[in-house]
């Protein structure tokens, strides 16, 4: 007998969307139907168990609408028998106690779920399925670690390891792991506990998985594109089956996102980008997509006085789901002509003296003359005494 596992991970529900404007909602939506086609196959597929190593929302306090469709899913898992797993990732655990608690808490409580809350020490539950003895054991992601510290957070971790089966819950980045910086919290693979069967890993958004010894290391990754980042990525989550052997088989199972997709534009001279690229937005017309442009060169001033940067959004987000131009650009003029030394800048005592010179020169009126010469010496006063030179 094989025990049968889905794992999901990182589904950053409630996500912040305002970048869409009056599609945000949908946006919102994208991360919800994502979480229902895992949902759903469990239903269909009916796992044992079901494991989420966290970023369940994308923080501490999401909305109402998420979190009723949450609970709505996890009745119905429960209802069918099926066990939940849940650790809180750094997105949805609660850095202080000020902070209130974490929005899993409520899933818990109302015993739908098995929630491992603390981050100190691994929690552990043994459940048996089918005469095998399933130990499943978590540590949420520790707020207190600071974010560029280098620490092991597996270092001072063990679990009881008595089952067939033994499982660990972790949100943390893994040694030699794709997306993983050097200067992160990174469990280093020599500190994998012993007789662990499989670490069931969040935190990494890109779907990896590797074996050391015994151990099936898996990272399911993100439902959702969470940013351009994971544009190219498949995004879905892992099914497993293990016995007291060890894992038999990890597949992985794709899931429908919206296509995201950067174009790279590089300025020529003097062109239209305003047709450049909306000849490009017409080239990939969908209306799923979120383009993002990257500019990249030098725009001539010429150029920029032709560039409608508000009037490609419109014309795209009639064409796509939504547009975004990130056009930090370098802006030169060859019409400027004025000799650099006429531009420096004189210090302000000396600038107020050759101003005030010139017109005292120029003034034919004496009275008016005597002014401009008190203005000059108060003036100098003023500024000397303001710290001028
Ligand atoms: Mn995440």
């Amino acid at each position: 007998m094989t025990v049968k596992i889905l794992h999901f991970s990182d589904s950053h529900l409630d996500v912040p969307a305002s970048k869409f404007g009056p599609r945000r909602f949908e946006r919102k939506q994208d991360f919800l139907q994502t979480f229902d086609a895992v949902v759903d196959y469990a239903l269909e597929k009916q796992p044992d168990i079901v494991l989420h190593t966290g970023d369940l929302f994308n923080s501490i306090n999401p909305r109402n609408p998420a979190r009723a469709h949450v609970m709505t899913a996890f009745r119905k898992l429960h209802t069918q028998g099926i066990r939940i797993f849940i650790i809180s990732g750094n997105h949805d655990v609660p850095r202080a106690r000020q902070a209130g608690i974490s929005p899993l808490v409520e899933y818990a409580n109302a015993g739908f779920i098995t929630l491992f809350e603390d981050w100190e020490k691994v929690g552990s539950e043994t459940i048996d399925i089918n005469g095998l003895d399933v130990e499943i054991s978590g540590i949420s992601y520790d707020p207190t670690i600071p974010a560029s510290s280098t620490v092991d957070p597996l270092s001072q971790v063990s679990i009881p390891g008595k089952g067939d089966i033994n499982i660990l819950l972790v949100h943390y980045n893994v040694e030699g792991f794709r997306g993983t910086f050097p200067t992160s919290p990174t469990i280093r693979l020599k500190s994998l506990p012993k007789k662990l069967t499989y670490l069931a890993v969040g935190h990494i958004h890109e779907h990896q998985k590797q074996s050391v010894e015994n151990t099936t290391i898996c990272v399911p990754g993100s439902t959702e594109h969470v940013s351009f980042a994971e544009e190219k990525h498949q995004k879905g989550f892992v099914w497993f089956e293990a016995n007291a052997e060890g894992v038999q088989k990890v597949d992985f199972v794709p899931v429908k996102t919206r296509p995201m997709r950067t174009i790279s534009v590089t300025i020529p001279t003097d062109a239209d980008i305003n047709s450049l690229l909306v000849k490009e937005i017409y080239k990939l017309r969908n209306p799923q997509l979120i383009l993002r442009f990257l500019l990249k060169g030098v725009m001539t001033i010429k150029s920029a006085e032709r560039y409608r940067r508000s009037e490609v959004i419109r014309q795209g987000i009639a064409q796509c789901f939504s547009v975004e131009i990130v056009d930090n650009l370098e802006y030169i003029s060859p019409e400027l002509t004025i000799p650099a030394s006429e531009l420096a800048l004189k210090p302000p005592i000396t600038e107020y003296r050759d101003y005030l010179a010139a017109a005292i020169k120029q003034e034919k009126d004496s009275v008016r003359k005597a002014r401009l010469q008190k203005a000059l010496e108060q003036g100098i006063a003023l500024l000397e005494e303001k710290g001028g030179w």
